[in-house]
């Protein structure tokens, strides 16, 4: 670790103060070149932790970069992972107010709820599949709070990956008995297809992101807790959306989750 204490302190304020104001801030890598993942996720986790001390939920984890385009296009060997904040959960429905995002997309995913909690190494889809207690569709608000979007890998995990907000649907179905690997999703802005994929487009198998979440957390002697969301990675590509677009997501077989930005 090359930077102090202090200058982590310093600036996960400064990320969280982006956030909460919806003012975009210069990439902090542009400050601290040499900053390592270890020191980005200290910064995430200092984030997190000023969070909860003012009673500001931390309501589950997520996945970030975990499709292969987005893989390559960052150059990271690995996908990202941060934390969702219960304050920004909504259901499907919610009208949205823009106004507290810098420049807000959204992509489709899977959510997981687990029965039991799950730490690597070595977790795989079968031990994920057998410990999920629900599967639920979820549409993630990201918002990058970098200018113009533009960050590289570790300036994007201190930023807890984008995270800003969520939005779930109502169905909830066993994770077994149905096939993950081919549910088709169906993104509409505005009533016009925009974005479409399938469970594979998510690693191969959503449920290997999550696995793979176990395996990183494993590696810092953390676990995945039970009974949280966990936001297994965008399958769609991430679509720009304003203040008056109408989102809705048709999963196969777990219901649609829409909103209207306002
Ligand atoms: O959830 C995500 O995949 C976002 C990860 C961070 C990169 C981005 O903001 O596109
Ligand atoms: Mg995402």
């Amino acid at each position: 670790m090359n930077l102090s204490l202090y200058t982590i302190a310093m600036l996960a304020e400064r990320l969280e103060r982006a956030e909460l104001t919806a003012t975009a801030v210069a990439k902090i890598t542009d400050d601290h070149p040499g900053m390592d993942l270890d020191e980005a996720y200290a910064i995430q986790d200092a984030i997190r932790a000023a969070k909860a001390a003012r009673g500001s939920p931390v309501a589950g984890l997520k996945m970030g970069l975990t499709s292969g385009a987005k893989i390559a296009q960052m150059g990271v060997k690995e996908p990202i992972y941060g934390f969702l904040n219960g304050e920004h959960e909504y259901q499907s429905g919610a009208a949205i107010p823009t106004a507290r995002f810098i420049h807000p997309k959204v992509e489709a995913e899977i959510g997981f709820v687990l029965s039991r909690p799950l730490q690597g190494p070595g977790c795989d889809v079968d031990e994920v599949l057998a410990a999920t207690a629900y599967v639920v569709a979820a549409v993630e608000i990201i918002d990058s709070r970098y200018e113009h979007f533009k960050f590289d890998v570790a300036s994007v995990i201190a930023d807890n990956t984008s995270a800003a907000g969520y939005v779930t649907g109502s169905v909830r179905h066993a994770a077994t008995g149905r096939d993950l690997q081919s549910i088709g999703m169906v993104l509409r802005k505005n009533g016009v297809v925009t974005a479409t994929a399938t469970g594979a487009d998510v690693l191969g198998h959503p449920a290997a992101s999550v696995a793979m979440l176990a395996n990183m957390l494993g590696q810092r002697g953390r676990a995945i807790p039970a009974g949280v969301l966990i936001l297994s990675g965008g399958a769609t590509e991430a679509i720009q959306v304003a203040a008056g677009d109408q989102i809705s997501v048709e999963y196969q077989w777990l219901g649609t989750v829409s909103m209207q930005f306002t």
